[in-house]
C-alpha cells in the first residue's frame, strides 16, 4: 500500500517507516523536524542521535503550512496515512505559558489541517492518528476502547469516554480526538486513533539504535530508569510511585500499528483502539530494573522524589486492550532480561547527567 507516515524524525515515526517498508508497503516518510529545535531549547541530546534516520530522505513539511501539506498529499496520493507529527511530551506542555500553546497549535491545527487535507485530496485514505491512553486519565470505572454505553434515567447512549487527561499535552490529543471523531462523520473519512501507552525499547529489527531520550522532558519513564540504571544513578521514582500506566515495548507499536492498518475504519467510523500490553504501578516498574540490574552486576537503587507533576497518588486503574488482542496482537511483555539486555546496550553511551533531574512543575505557571 501507499502509506504516508507523519513525523517520520521520531522515535516511533523513523522505526515504523523502516518495518513498513521492510513487509513490502510504498512508505513516504515526512517531518518538519521541530522536535530537534526543542530538544535544542532544553538543552537535551537522545543517544545515538538519529545515526539511522538522516542516512534516509525525509522530505521537509510542516502540518501548519497547509499548502505544502496538501501538495504531498495530491502528489503521494496515500491510501493509508500515520500520523505521528505532534509535539510528544507533557513535561514540555507544562513548561510556561509559550510551551502549552505551542503544543496545542501544533497538534490540534495541523491534525485539522491534515483533516482538510484528506477531505481535498485523498478522502478515501485512512487515517491512523496516535493518541495516547493520558486521553483517559485515571477514572474510578473501566476504562473502555474510545465508548461507554450509558444509562441516564430511562434512557440509553453510548457516548465518547470521558476524558480526564493530566497535561496540556494529553489535552491536546484529546481536542484532536473530538476533531476526527467529527470529520469522520461530518466527511465520511476513515479514522483510527490509537490511544498508546507508554513505549519503552531501545531497538527494532529494522533499526538497531532508535533516538533514545532519558532526559526529563522527552525521555519517558522506563527508558529513563534504563538509563539511570545502566550508569549507577538511583532510579527517579516520582512521590510513592504507586500510580499506574500502562505500557508496551516499541516492538509491539510496529505489530499494532500493522494490525490497524489491514484493518482499517470503514468511511465516516472513528475507530479506538487502546494501544497497550501491559500495566505497572512505577514503583513495581522500579523493582523490575532493581531485579534486572542484578543479571548485569548493577546494584540498583531507587529515590523516591517529590512528584513534579499533579497526579493521583493511588488509584483504581483497568484499561482495556481487547480489540488488538481480537486481533492477533502478540504481546512482548517486558521480562528481566528484556530490562537487562537494554541497560546493557546503553551503558556503552555516553550520556549527560545534568537532563536527569525533573526541571518541569505543574504547578508553575
Ligand atoms: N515518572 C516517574 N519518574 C520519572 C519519569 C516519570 O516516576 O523519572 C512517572 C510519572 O509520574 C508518570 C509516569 O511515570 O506518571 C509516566 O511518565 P512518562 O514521562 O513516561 O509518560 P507521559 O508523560 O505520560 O508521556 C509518555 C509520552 C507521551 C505518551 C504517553 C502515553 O511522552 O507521548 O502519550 O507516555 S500515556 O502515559 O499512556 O499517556
Amino acid at each position: 500500500m501507499r502509506v504516508l507516515v507523519l513525523g517520520a524524525d521520531g522515535y516511533l515515526g523513523f522505526p515504523t517507516f523502516a518495518y513498513l517498508q521492510e513487509k513490502g508497503h510504498h512508505v513516504e516518510i515526512v517531518d518538519n523536524f521541530s522536535k530537534r529545535q526543542w530538544e535544542a531549547e532544553f538543552s537535551v541530546t537522545p543517544l545515538w542521535p538519529r545515526n539511522a534516520t538522516d542516512s534516509r530522505g525525509i522530505m521537509y513539511c510542516d502540518l501548519l503550512n497547509s499548502r505544502r501539506l496538501y501538495q504531498v498529499l495530491e502528489e503521494f496520493d496515500p491510501e493509508v496515512i500515520i500520523h505521528y507529527a505532534e509535539q510528544p511530551s507533557a513535561p514540555m506542555s507544562m513548561s510556561g505559558r509559550e510551551a502549552a500553546v505551542l503544543t496545542q497549535t501544533n497538534n490540534v491545527i495541523g491534525t485539522l489541517n491534515l483533516i482538510f487535507g484528506i477531505v481535498k485530496h485523498c478522502p478515501k485514505a485512512h487515517l491512523i492518528k496516535l493518541g495516547t491512553m493520558g486521553e483517559y486519565g485515571t477514572p474510578g470505572i473501566d476504562i473502555e476502547e474510545g465508548w461507554l454505553h450509558v444509562t441516564h434515567r430511562d434512557r440509553a447512549e453510548v457516548i465518547p469516554f470521558p476524558k480526564q487527561p493530566g497535561s496540556f499535552y494529553h489535552l491536546s490529543k484529546v481536542h484532536d480526538s473530538h476533531n476526527l471523531l467529527f470529520a469522520a462523520h461530518n466527511f465520511g473519512l476513515r479514522v483510527t486513533d490509537l490511544n498508546q501507552g507508554i513505549v519503552y525499547g531501545v531497538r527494532t529489527k529494522e533499526v538497531d539504535a532508535l533516538t533514545f531520550h532519558y532526559d526529563d522532558i522527552f525521555g519517558t519513564v522506563l527508558n529513563r530508569f534504563i538509563l539511570q540504571a545502566a550508569n549507577d544513578l538511583p532510579l527517579t521514582v516520582y512521590g510513592e510511585g504507586k500510580h499506574i500506566r500502562t505500557f508496551l515495548n516499541i516492538v509491539d507499536t510496529l505489530q499494532c500499528v500493522e494490525l490497524a492498518l489491514k484493518n482499517p475504519a470503514k468511511p465516516g467510523e472513528f475507530l479506538v483502539r487502546n494501544q497497550f500490553t501491559e500495566k505497572f504501578s512505577i514503583i513495581d516498574l522500579a523493582h523490575a530494573v532493581v531485579d534486572a540490574g542484578k543479571i548485569v552486576g548493577k546494584s540498583v537503587t531507587i529515590n523516591k522524589i517529590p512528584n513534579p507533576r499533579k497526579e493521583a497518588p493511588e488509584h483504581y486503574y483497568n484499561p482495556t486492550n481487547q480489540s488488538f488482542l481480537d486481533l492477533g496482537l502478540e504481546p512482548q511483555c517486558l521480562t528481566d532480561n528484556t530490562i537487562a539486555e537494554m541497560i546493557v546496550k546503553v551503558s556503552q553511551e555516553p550520556y549527560d547527567v545534568s537532563i536527569i533531574k525533573p526541571r518541569v512543575r505543574w504547578s508553575d505557571a
